[in-house]
């Protein structure tokens, strides 16, 4: 990738907003736009028109509409179009890029699978519409048997332009490798003692088209043709448990495209398959970027978790990882009611802890989808502890409502 600096790169989003007035013609047929919005019920109605929301700001949000969104947005909501979009800036991929493309991410897993057999066994565990593989690694010593242990799944990449939500889970893999490797006490317990599945790219030809033609495309879904010369379905909004409730759309062209059917995509059916298959997995967090928040569910209702324990394990638990990421933690539903996300799904039909992260940066002036490569370590750091905190708690979750246990996580050093 060639590098710009930040200072390049506010010059450029400064030099976009100037020429914003004069210059759409270049830029992708997307905009992001600002509405007023004080709470989630207005949030939620701003969510059901099939835009995306980006941001949630105390009287508004932000987010990206579509040239034909906008005039339906702007009878029905106070919208203002700041801008229209353009990621010029941007090139990856390159080759040394520190993002990694498909390709180089199949590299990567293979390596590591190849180099660590001991360890690490890698596999496909189905194929996306456009025929690549969704590749998962599972990570433990090969003399235990892995499906008795128990079991935590971190995946990545549901939206094609989130891509350090990609690199996350790939980073987090090699480390517990090279952790392993070095004799970290903490880490060799884990290899020995869990199930860990890391599925860093869910969607991995909405990623490559994203990617496609030199510049950002701030594409979103899967590539299914819909037939009708759009493309896309929201896997976000795919996924069978109160499927189709509310927060998506039935229109082919939205950004939250439900698709057909629950489960209609391969991409979903895959993880659904997977997870379904490893009854032993306890925890899971599907990464997503931007806005730096921890939510757990429900998606689809404002209503808490019905089974009292399973909402204070996922409260605990994401305020306890709040310490080290420093990111709002929250019911997903606070920021606005979406149905078919992967963790409603997850804890409803399987009743496993799960969680999705809201990756760096924070907002769109920190640089959105596209923070830049310098981001990638930076969100690495913040959510490493987290990540082996969920690991760690995988052996039994509801530990964590037991007040000895909250009483040495507070006192636990590692708190930066
Ligand atoms: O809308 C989504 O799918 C997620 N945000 S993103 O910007 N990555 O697209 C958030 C999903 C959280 N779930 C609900 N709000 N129900
Ligand atoms: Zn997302």
């Amino acid at each position: 990738m060639k590098r710009i600096s930040w200072i390049q790169r506010s010059l450029i989003v400064l030099f976009t907003l100037l020429l914003s007035g004069f210059s759409w013609a270049s830029t992708p047929d997307i905009h992001w736009i600002k509405i007023s919005a004080t709470d989630k019920v207005q949030r939620t109605a701003i969510a059901n028109t099939g835009i995306t929301i980006e941001y949630v700001g105390e009287d508004h949000v932000t987010g990206i509409a579509k040239s034909a969104e906008l005039e339906q947005l702007k009878s029905r909501f106070n919208v203002e179009v700041n801008f229209p979009m353009t990621v010029e800036m941007m090139d990856y991929p390159s080759d040394d890029s520190k993002f990694h493309n498909y390709d180089e991410l199949t590299t990567a897993l293979t390596t590591l699978a190849n180099e660590n057999p001991d360890i690490v066994r890698m596999k496909s565990i189905g194929q996306s519409h456009e025929g690549r593989d969704i590749l998962v690694v599972r990570i433990g010593e090969e003399s235990s048997d892995q499906s008795a242990l128990p079991g935590v799944i971190f995946m990545g990449g549901h939206h094609a332009r989130e891509h350090i939500s990609v690199e996350m889970p790939l980073m987090l893999a090699q480390y517990l490798v090279r952790e392993y490797r070095a004799g970290n006490d903490r880490i060799v317990n884990f290899v020995r003692h869990r199930d860990i599945h890391i599925i860093p790219i869910v969607n991995p030809d909405g990623a490559e088209h994203d990617i496609s033609g030199g510049r950002y495309k701030m594409w979103r879904k899967n590539r299914k043709n819909n037939g009708d010369g759009s493309f896309g379905v929201d896997l976000n909004r795919n996924y069978g448990y109160e499927w189709g409730t509310g927060g998506s759309s039935t229109n082919k062209s939205s950004d939250t495209y439900m698709g057909e059917e629950p489960f209609s995509e391969p991409e979903s059916r895959a993880i659904r398959d997977y997870v379904s298959e490893h009854d032993n997995i306890t925890i899971l967090l599907s990464y997503h970027t931007f806005s730096e928040l921890i939510l757990y569910p429900w998606g689809h209702s404002y209503d808490p978790i019905g089974d009292n324990s399973a909402y204070r394990v996922h409260d605990t638990m994401a305020r306890r990882m709040a310490q080290w990421n420093r990111y709002t933690p929250q019911q997903s539903s606070d920021l606005y009611i979406a149905s078919g996300d992967t963790t409603d799904w997850s804890f409803g039909r399987h009743g496993i802890i799960s969680f999705t992260f809201e990756l760096d940066p924070k907002n769109f002036w920190q640089g959105g989808f596209y923070p830049g490569e310098d981001k990638i370590d930076v969100v690495f750091n913040k959510n490493i502890e987290p990540a082996l905190y969920l690991i760690e708690n995988s052996e039994n979750p509801y530990g964590v409502l037991q007040p000895t246990h909250m009483k040495f996580g507070l006192q636990s050093p590692l708190i930066q």
